[in-house]
């Protein structure tokens, strides 16, 4: 005992010269704005940018360092701003050139990267590309996917083959102006591009240089796994259909019923990954700063690991890990949690950084899909786990999903569904609804007499300035687990996690001398734990960081060997030294 204590600041002088030095993406918190329901500045209902830049410093004051806008570009807005028709301008709704840059330089001056969508799977229906392509110029008629239908017996004109969209129904629309389908994985207003032609490849890697000159520190790249179709001269020069999955149900027009093998996860996707990496690394070389590039796939570990580079050339830094969205919810035991959150560290390349992202703009809330009790808990893992933490705007308070009604539902991903009664099992309207800032009118979101999305019920008690007031909030334990990850233990320590019963997950970080425990209580009963379990935690632990309905304080000491842990608690331990 006394030797290794003797012994410990020699081994820490070791220890800390061989630190390497972290780069601003690898510590910091990324917070997802969805700008059109984040703050409408001018009372049209809509939000806006000139409302972004106005709550830049609630943001610092969380201890976010950098956020990703989702699409703020010119769109007639079928999904809502997912169709592009100029990649080169800002929406009207959202502002203009001028009020981007001014979010650019208020963003600088308080220290927050800001980071934008790239959607290169598709334009819009609308954008001149489109346009021209239909009027017959060539060179934009081949910066898509057009294929020939099939007449059948009747003399009917089917669509070339049986690829669904991810919005349900044929991927394929036919133009009278070109006698041909074009393919489309998303809605019919979003034309995919053709990767396999070089000019679409130039095209858009134009597009990323210009706002990457104008300053942003990355992009956040949408639904990447949709990039490529299968080469179709590899099939007499038709698409080929594509089989049946397993358990894929019996509605041919589900995105389901068939397996996308000939639509996603194409190889030459990661080779297009690879060069975007490159235009960024064109950037670090000329100021050493580095661009962040986060890939959004919900493809298997296997697959999404690609994504990271092929041991030769990098790729993303952030590929999305997804697990905490479609691997696990509130009925999840603590098992199934402890085996979902150990997936990405298990397939992950061992010189790169896991990432965590518990909710976004096309997936329930945490509070609708784990509990309301879990907010702090799942703020917990995502904020302390080692790794990047991104956070969807109103996790951090807690927001619920909103009910939109079918005549207020403006999702086309609910609106497809024709169906008045289950629409919104497929809506993400609720968890787009406007940002809840205070208790006034709209939330405190906007000055107009009508918004976009309805304002989720509740908003008077769950709110920004509520929270900000009330020392046990959500917004506080955020604001507390911001201020952890910038330590030692958390930026650099080990990773240890357990389930110690069906209930009770919890995990070790450790770096050092330094020694905490996280326990969550995933559901509503008691219980003591033996946290000895772990080595190196032993008598007295110091609460630092509870839930909101905890009965324990910052300060108090928990035993280790018998830690009360009650009804849905969630802490942060620290072992006293
Ligand atoms: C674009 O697609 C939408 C459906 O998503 C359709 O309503 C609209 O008319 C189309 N616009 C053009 C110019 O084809
Ligand atoms: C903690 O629990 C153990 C085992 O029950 C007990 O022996 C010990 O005295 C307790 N320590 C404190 C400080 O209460
Ligand atoms: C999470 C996310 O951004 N999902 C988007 C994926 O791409 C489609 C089509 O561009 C969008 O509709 C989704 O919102
Ligand atoms: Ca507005
Ligand atoms: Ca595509």
């Amino acid at each position: 005992m006394r030797t290794t204590l003797l012994l410990l600041p020699l081994l820490l002088a070791v220890v800390q010269c061989d630190e390497k030095e972290l780069e601003w993406w690898e510590t910091t918190v990324f917070y997802q704005i969805y700008p059109r329901s984040f703050k409408d500045s001018d009372g049209d209902g809509i939000g806006d940018l000139n409302g972004i830049t106005e709550n830049l410093e609630y943001l610092k004051e969380l201890g976010i360092g950098a956020t990703w806008l989702s699409p703020i570009f010119k769109s007639p807005m079928y999904d809502f701003g997912y169709d592009i028709s100029d990649f080169y301008a800002i929406q009207d709704e959202y502002g203009t050139m001028e009020d981007f840059d001014r979010l650019l330089e208020k963003a600088k001056e308080l220290d927050i990267k800001i980071v934008l969508d790239f959607v290169p799977n598709h334009t819009s229906n609308e954008s001149v590309w489109f346009e021209e392509a239909l009027k017959g110029h060539e060179k934009y008629y081949n910066y898509f996917v057009w294929e020939d239908g099939v007449t059948d017996e009747n003399g009917k004109l089917n669509p070339p083959n049986n690829w669904v969209s991810v919005f349900r129904k044929s991927a394929w629309e036919y133009r009278e102006e070109v006698g041909k389908y074009y393919l489309h994985q998303f809605v019919i207003g979003q034309p995919d591009l053709d990767y396999r032609n070089p000019d679409v490849v130039e095209e858009m890697k134009n597009v990323v240089r210009f706002w990457l000159d104008k300053g942003v520190a990355g992009f956040r790249v949408d639904a990447i796994a949709h990039l490529f179709e299968v080469d179709k001269k590899l099939y007499g020069d038709k698409y080929p259909d594509e089989p049946l999955a397993n358990n894929g149900g019996t509605d041919p027009d589900n995105y389901d019923y068939l397996d996308h093998v000939y639509t996603k996860d194409q190889e030459e996707t990661f080779e297009m990954v690879y060069q975007w990496r490159e235009v960024f690394d064109e950037y670090k070389q000329k100021d050493g700063f580095t661009r962040v590039m986060m890939t959004e796939a919900y493809s298997s570990p296997q697959v999404t690991m690609k994504y990271f580079g092929d041991g030769q050339r990098n790729g993303a830094q952030m590929p999305f890990n997804f697990v905490l969205i479609s691997d696990v919810s509130g009925s999840s035991t603590a098992a199934e949690i402890k085996y979902a959150l150990d997936k990405f560290l298990a397939f992950k390349p061992v010189d790169k950084l896991a990432n965590w992202v518990a909710g976004n703009h096309d997936n329930n809330r945490v509070a609708s899909r784990f509990s309301p009790e879990l907010v702090d808990g799942i703020n917990m893992i995502l904020l302390l786990l080692p790794g990047i933490a991104v956070t969807y705007m109103g996790e951090e308070i807690g927001m619920v999903d909103g009910y939109v009604s079918w005549e207020d539902t403006v999702d086309p991903s609910g609106c497809n569904t024709d169906d008045p009664i289950n629409y919104w099992t497929a809506s993400r309207d609720p968890e787009r609804t406007p940002f809840q800032w205070n208790a006034e009118k709209n939330a405190g979101f906007s000055t107009g007499d009508k918004t976009w999305l309805p304002v989720a019920e509740g908003y008077e008690n769950l709110n920004v300035e509520v929270q900000k007031s009330t020392p046990r909030s959500h917004l506080n334990v955020y604001k507390q687990l911001t201020q952890l990850r910038t330590t030692s233990v958390f930026q650099r320590g080990r990773f240890e996690s357990v389930a110690f019963n069906s209930d009770i997950f919890a995990f070790k970080r450790w770096y050092n001398s330094e020694v905490y425990v996280v326990v969550i209580n995933l559901k509503g009963q008691d219980y003591t734990i033996d946290l000895t379990y772990f080595e190196n935690v032993v008598g007295d632990l110091e609460v630092v960081v509870t839930d909101i309905r905890s009965t324990k304080s910052a300060g108090d000491v928990v035993n280790a060997s018998q830690a009360e842990i009650l009804a849905h608690e969630s802490l942060v331990l620290k072992v006293k030294n």
